[in-house]
């Protein structure tokens, strides 16, 4: 998906054009994947552009910083500020929010301390990250051949840039296979989630989730679902999921800030349910885009006004 460019980035501090957000190839972050960051969307509500759980995701990036020792220059609420800054300078109603902190140049060894931590938010119209057809129909998924790394390893809980890597293999394997995205297991075989989403299934009208502890990312949109499901009357359960469980569900669908709620039609050429999008869900999908289109006043606390 090509990125639309736009006029402003924040980059520590201040607003510079687009074309000026540069980094130098020498940056730690560059060579060793010692970047934390976040995707974030901001939507065209009924009272205007607003950002979906703003401070939620800034408080993320604290905890990915905090994992990785890495000392972030600002706040969660300068970082909120700017977000809503740099959204703003770029006149956008609805856009993707990226912002990254990363450590740029000054010592070469693994070691990062004595780097400069450098922060930039830059925004851009993004579609639907699946496709608009996804949304609507679902996606052909594969559980591929590649595990979710292990939080022995390196902590699922931060979203930091280097564990991208898994996520890049998942997805060119996927593809080449011919299918539009992943899912992985766990290094205990179990499910964990897709390159970039967290993963539900619908079994006899439960909600089945992969919990914390599976090696997955502690998803907001999946928390956001999870509160939905509830005021639904739809129970949740976060438990150990077997690969098997996939192809036999009622339902599947993915979350996330760029695949929002999109429903997986097929597994490893197993047609899930009736092969479209399930009933369940679209109610839940449904319920989503309420939320974020600011037509849940339950939700308002959600969306912060741009
Ligand atoms: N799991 C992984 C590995 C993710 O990268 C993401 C988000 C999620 C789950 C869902 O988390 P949340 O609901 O908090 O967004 N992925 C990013 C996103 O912006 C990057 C995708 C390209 O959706």
């Amino acid at each position: 998906m090509a990125i639309e460019k736009t006029e402003k980035i924040w980059l520590n501090g201040n607003l510079v054009a687009w074309d000026d957000a540069k980094l130098h190839v020498i940056s730690h972050g560059l060579h060793y994947g010692t970047g934390v960051f976040e995707g974030i969307r901001c939507y065209n509500a009924a009272s205007g552009p607003a950002v979906f759980r703003l401070r939620e995701h800034m408080q993320r990036l604290h905890n990915s910083a905090k994992i990785y020792l890495m000392p972030l220059p600002y706040s969660v609420d300068e970082l909120c500020a700017a977000v809503k800054e740099t959204v703003k300078a770029n006149k956008l109603d609805s856009c993707y929010i990226r912002p990254i902190a990363y450590y740029g140049y000054g010592s070469m060894g693994v070691n990062p301390a004595g780097n400069p931590v450098d922060v930039a938010i830059a925004c851009w119209p993004w579609g639907a990250y699946l496709g608009e057809e996804g949304l609507k129909k679902g996606i052909r998924v594969n559980v591929s051949s590649w595990r979710r790394i292990d939080s022995a390893a390196l902590p699922g809980m931060a979203k930091a840039c280097g564990n991208y890597l898994n996520s890049v293999l998942a997805k060119q394997d996927a593809l080449q296979h011919g299918f539009d995205e992943a899912i992985l297991l766990n290094t205990q075989g179990k499910l964990a989630e897709g390159s970039g989403e967290n993963i539900f299934l619908v079994q006899k009208g439960e909600l089945v989730t992969p919990g914390l502890s599976s090696s997955v990312l502690d998803g907001i949109t999946r928390g956001a679902i999870i509160a939905l499901a509830n005021d639904l009357g739809i129970p949740v359960v976060e438990r150990e999921i077997n690969r098997e469980e996939l192809f036999v569900a009622d339902e599947v669908f993915f979350t996330g800030t760029a695949a929002e709620v999109t429903p997986v039609r097929e597994v490893d050429g197993r047609v899930i349910g009736s092969g479209s999008r399930g009933p369940v869900t679209e109610k839940i999908q449904a319920a989503f885009f309420d939320v974020v289109n600011g037509k849940n006043e339950k939700y308002a606390k959600w969306l912060e006004k741009v």
